[in-house]
């Protein structure tokens, strides 16, 4: 063990931080359209070790970040997404999906595989290798997602846009980025600046009546 020290805050201090913070990230969006101007790899590389820094089981940090940049593998990935989305909207998803997906816009067209100057392929880890013996992952699901949690805040407070997509089934992500046997795909993330003129849906968010239950 070693020590740790957090930064005092006083409750006044607290409440402005915690609403800034609020206003800041509330602004939040996914975004469908990019713009293609190129993003450094190393803002790239600082986002993925934000998300990195979350918290997991027993520390075993069971993620693998794929970064794509390259546009003959961002094609193959849209053109193998398109054709998975194709069966979903065609009926895999059925009518009650749909129509919630409606106010989205959402349809099997996925030009922002190949217009977004990078796409961050998720893969979480159910197991480990450590010299070639298998070693246990714990909480593989709740860990990988609170880390995408912590790269979709980072790659926003970047200034940058990004979409949390799941082209399902997702395995022709493992295909095609040839990773090993114990990687599964988890999410596939668009990164860049928006497109000009970029618009989302007007949605609503649940107010705090709708999602907090007080014990007090
Ligand atoms: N994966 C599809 C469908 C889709 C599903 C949900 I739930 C969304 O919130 C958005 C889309 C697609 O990407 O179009």
């Amino acid at each position: 063990m070693i020590p740790y020290h957090l930064p005092y805050k006083s409750p006044e201090q607290m409440e402005r931080a915690s609403r800034a913070f609020y206003e800041h990230i509330s602004q939040r969006r996914s975004i469908r359209e990019f713009s293609n101007v190129p993003v450094p790899a190393k803002i790239i590389e600082n986002l993925i070790l934000s998300a990195s820094s979350a918290p997991s089981g027993a520390n075993k940090q069971p993620w693998m970040f794929c970064a794509i940049s390259n546009p003959a593998l961002k094609s193959e990935i849209r053109k193998a997404a398109e054709k998975e989305e194709r069966e979903n909207y065609q009926g895999r998803m059925g009518d009650e999906w749909l129509k919630d997906l409606a106010p989205m816009g959402t349809n099997e067209h996925k030009e922002f595989l190949e217009t977004a100057p990078w796409l961050i392929a998720v893969f979480k880890k159910s197991y480990d290798f450590e010299n070639r013996v298998k070693r246990k992952n714990y909480y593989v699901q709740e860990s990988v997602g609170i880390a995408c949690g912590f790269l979709l805040i980072a790659i926003y407070d970047a200034g940058l846009a990004a979409l949390t997509h799941t082209p399902s089934p997702m395995q022709f992500l493992k295909k095609i980025l040839m990773r090993p046997e114990n990687e599964s795909p988890f999410l596939l993330i668009p990164v860049g600046y928006p497109a000009e003129g970029a618009t989302v849906p007007d949605i609503r968010r649940k107010n705090a009546e709708e999602v907090i239950e007080w014990y007090l």
